[in-house]
């Protein structure tokens, strides 16, 4: 598919609303309003938004829990999103996932994980059921530099390429896993070279590049679908915030950092300068935009907080497939 003005513009409100959706919890975790902590995405929207753009909403995707992106993407609604976040009855996963636990499956979302590795055989599990069923959809994972590195990620790789699974394998290396540096943990320069062993197709491109995302991942999709195999994909990108809110960031120099924050290398402000260059938004029409985005942040945080909690009695329903059907 070739990207029209109107999926520019949707592409851009995804990656918007992600960083302020997140930037909303940080404020509301440092106010003790958020019941849980948080993994912020900051510097990575590009990834998720690039990577979920490219699919159908039967396709499955695997994520973990650096998510946010992804999931909206997706198409999951942004108020129960938010709900979950809350715990609530109203959430996406009835108030019982909290963020790490997302569920939908009208939009393709099985469940996300905070189990590193899962993403990658759990894709696979769902890539075979779709092979054995001849369906013609297929299935994303998508880990971090961190997860790579799990057994059951190269356990999964090689079941995927043996079987000629419909899937694609996303690794957004965001150059850490909590505190440890890739280079720490990895004998080779890029982590997509890994994927040679299994005699899998790889690339490595810039995660912070929405279209080179997209038309890596779209071609990569279209090979699954078409029922040639999987693909390796390694998007370079950064994680600007820390690990969780417990995370002090103290093990970055700042040159680094610099050099990711940089309006330059920012997805968003990327985005940003586009859209303005080739004319598709004025920069009142930017500002529009953003004020609407924000204002529905804002919607979803009151429909949040306003939900009702799981009732006590119900606390244990959604577990098993046959409780919620009794
Ligand atoms: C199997 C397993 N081991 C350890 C952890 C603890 N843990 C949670 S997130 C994380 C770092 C993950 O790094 P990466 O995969 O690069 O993802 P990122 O956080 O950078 O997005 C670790 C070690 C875990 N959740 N699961
Ligand atoms: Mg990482």
């Amino acid at each position: 598919m070739t990207l029209g003005k109107n999926d520019l513009i949707r592409m851009y409100e995804l990656m918007y609303t992600t960083r302020v959706y997140e930037e909303k919890l940080y404020f509301m975790f440092l106010e003790g309003i958020l019941p849980a902590s948080i993994h912020q995405s900051h510097g990575q929207e590009a990834c998720g938004v690039g990577v979920g753009y490219s699919l159908r909403k039967e396709d499955m995707l695997f994520t973990s829990h650096r998510n946010i992106s992804h999931l909206l993407t997706k198409g999951l609604d942004l108020k129960a999103l938010m709900a979950e976040q809350f715990f609530k009855e109203t959430g996406c996963s009835k108030g019982r996932g909290g963020t790490i636990h997302i569920n939908d499956m009208s939009v393709g979302i099985p469940v996300t994980h905070g189990i590193l590795g899962a993403a990658a055989v759990h894709a696979c599990g769902a890539a075979t059921a779709f092979q054995i069923k001849k369906s013609e959809n297929i299935a994303v994972a998508v880990f971090g530099d961190g997860a790579s590195n799990e057994g059951a990620t190269y356990e999964a790789l090689n079941w995927a390429q043996v079987r000629k699974l419909p899937v694609v394998f996303v690794c957004e290396n965001n150059f850490y896993g909590a505190s440890t540096h890739v280079s720490k943990v990895n004998p080779v320069e890029h982590i997509a070279e890994k994927a040679k062993g299994f005699n899998m197709e790889y690339y490595t491109l810039d995660g912070n590049d929405v279209f080179a995302v997209y038309n890596a991942t779209k071609k990569a999709v279209d090979k699954a679908r078409a029922g040639n195999g999987p693909t390796f994909l390694e998007l370079e990108t950064y994680r600007i915030a820390g690990h969780s809110r417990s995370d002090s960031n103290s093990y970055r120099d700042k040159e680094e950092s610099d050099y990711w924050i940089s309006d330059e290398r920012d997805p968003i402000k990327r985005m940003e300068r586009h859209l303005l260059k080739e004319a598709i938004l004025t920069p009142e029409g930017l500002d529009k935009k953003q004020a609407e985005i924000e204002e529905k942040i804002e919607e979803a945080v009151r429909f949040a907080i306003s939900s009702p909690d799981p009732s006590i009695e119900d606390a244990t329903l959604y577990n098993y497939y046959e409780r919620v059907n009794k």
